[in-house]
């Protein structure tokens, strides 16, 4: 099957070009200069007029969590129906999370994944590993999972007695990442503080969702975000910070950084867009929609500006989602009597691309940008470019038809994750997916999921090419 996509805007993270896009099969393979694909004689089965529309290499989104179990429930989107949402958005590849629980070894967690996205997925999918307790088996399971394309482990300095490692786990991680290329992704919160002040609060009677952001200050993130960074430098590995939700750990990132060492950070379009004060502290319970951790910043302090300025400024290296999606009914309701009860998490995989199109729209971000912080980034940093994350012969055909003038307003009642409500609840969006290609293959058409749940494949990764 071969597909001539003519007459649109091809964006890519050098810019916009007015180029001709031809699929063949499951890869992309050819870019002609506008008119070039007619000149040539090119013969399609099928030719997509994209007149007025942006041609984007598909989105990744690399922090998800598919059924995820936290706090006695799951996440509520399954590998099938968050994939499809993934597609509807634009997203044609996702990095979840495999978990090694506390106390278990890190294969039966990893084979655990295998088995819940095999057959299952709309959109290709690859791994990260959770390590929930680095002692000497970990250690070495994390040479040969990334001989097998699992790339990259993330460590948990928040969730002491769940997912938290203490310093010296996290050094021997980070030493052993730099001898086997891996990069460590880095949950930087500082979850000791964090639990007394949780405790304090439960203790004085302060049960409410937004103590669950007042227990988690900024400060702890960026304390951590600090020490992750020094455990790195002596380690001698690269380090990424994921979710970074605070301005001061965005100024640790950036000092480092500056001194050239490498040091990356991904934001969530929740800490761009959402705030403690207007939708954590929402009346009665509706703010345990927005749980999640880091926990949304005040708006007194400018949070939200500063990680935009990060994103242009390439302090901060791209966005992901963290989708971590649970229902108010039977799971965010768990908390209703103790904050510390509410599963953390917000779901959003299916609105990054818009978010930060909308992002474009307001003038925080050039095209270029919105689409190296999306798509190109994330393949780089994770192992991925240029098989993902470019328009670009021998790619995969992975390609969104983006209609930049498009309006409409996100809502439970119109999104396809598995959730009852929606944290983006009336946000009014410039821009719109109108038809999006995985590998080749058509899943989404004007609007439609025209695709198949196990269509997605895993996908092996290389190691981190964050300094190409
Ligand atoms: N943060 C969340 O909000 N949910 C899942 C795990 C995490 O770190
Ligand atoms: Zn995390
Ligand atoms: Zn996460």
């Amino acid at each position: 099957m071969r597909t001539l996509i003519t007459n649109g805007t091809v964006v890519t993270a050098t810019g916009a070009h007015e180029q001709d896009v031809l699929l063949d099969g499951q890869t992309i393979a050819a870019v002609f200069t506008r008119g070039g694909a007619e000149a040539a004689g090119v013969a399609a089965d099928e030719v997509v007029d994209a007149t007025g529309r942006y041609v984007l290499p598909g989105g990744i989104d690399a922090h998800t969590h598919m059924e995820m179990p936290f706090g006695g429930t799951h996440s509520a989107d399954t590998f099938e129906t968050g994939t499809i949402a993934a597609a509807h958005g634009g997203t044609t590849t996702i990095i979840d999370f495999a978990i090694q629980a506390a106390g278990q070894q890190v294969r039966p967690g990893l084979e655990r994944w295998f088995e819940k996205a095999e057959g299952t997925c709309a959109i290709d999918y690859s791994f990260h590993m959770i390590l929930g307790g680095v002692d000497d088996a970990a250690l070495k399971e994390m040479d040969g999972l990334v001989a097998e394309g699992i790339t990259s482990f993330k460590l948990f300095m928040a969730y002491p007695g769940v997912f938290y490692s203490d310093d010296g786990q996290i050094l021997r991680a980070m030493q052993q990442a730099a001898s086997n290329g891996a990069l460590i992704c880095m949950h930087a919160e500082n979850g000791i503080a964090i639990d007394v002040l949780a405790e304090q609060a439960a203790a004085r009677g302060d049960t409410d969702p937004i103590n669950h952001g007042l227990t988690r200050p900024s400060r702890l993130e960026g304390e951590a975000t600090h020490r992750a960074i020094q455990l790195a430098l002596v380690a001698g590995a690269p380090l990424y910070i994921v979710h970074l939700s605070a301005q001061e750990a965005l100024e640790h990132v950036a000092v480092a950084r500056g001194e050239g060492h490498n040091v990356f950070a991904e934001t969530c379009p929740q800490y761009l867009y959402l705030t403690l004060e207007d939708h954590l502290g929402k009346p009665g319970f509706e703010g345990a929609a927005y749980v999640a951790s880091p926990p949304l910043r005040t708006r007194d302090e400018p949070h939200r500006e500063n990680l935009w300025r990060g994103l242009r400024t390439n302090d901060l290296s791209m966005v992901a989602t963290d989708h971590c999606p649970f229902c108010m009914k039977d799971q965010k309701e768990l908390g209703r009597e103790d904050f510390r009860a509410i599963p953390n998490g917000i779901g959003g995989i299916e609105h990054r691309m818009d978010l930060l199109h909308q992002g474009v729209v307001d003038g925080q971000l050039s095209l270029a940008r919105w689409v190296e912080t999306c798509c190109t980034t994330p393949a780089r940093m994770f192992g991925l470019y240029p098989q993902k994350g470019v328009i670009a012969p021998g790619s995969d055909a992975d390609v969104v038809i983006y209609d930049p003038t498009a309006r409409h307003t996100l809502s439970v009642d119109n999104h396809h994750m598995a959730l009852d409500h929606s944290a983006w609840e009336g946000f009014d969006i410039t821009g719109a997916v109108e038809s999006v290609y995985a590998r080749g293959r058509k899943v989404i058409d004007h609007g439609s999921f025209v695709g198949r749940a196990g269509h997605g494949r895993f996908l092996k990764r290389g190691l981190s090419q964050y300094l190409q």
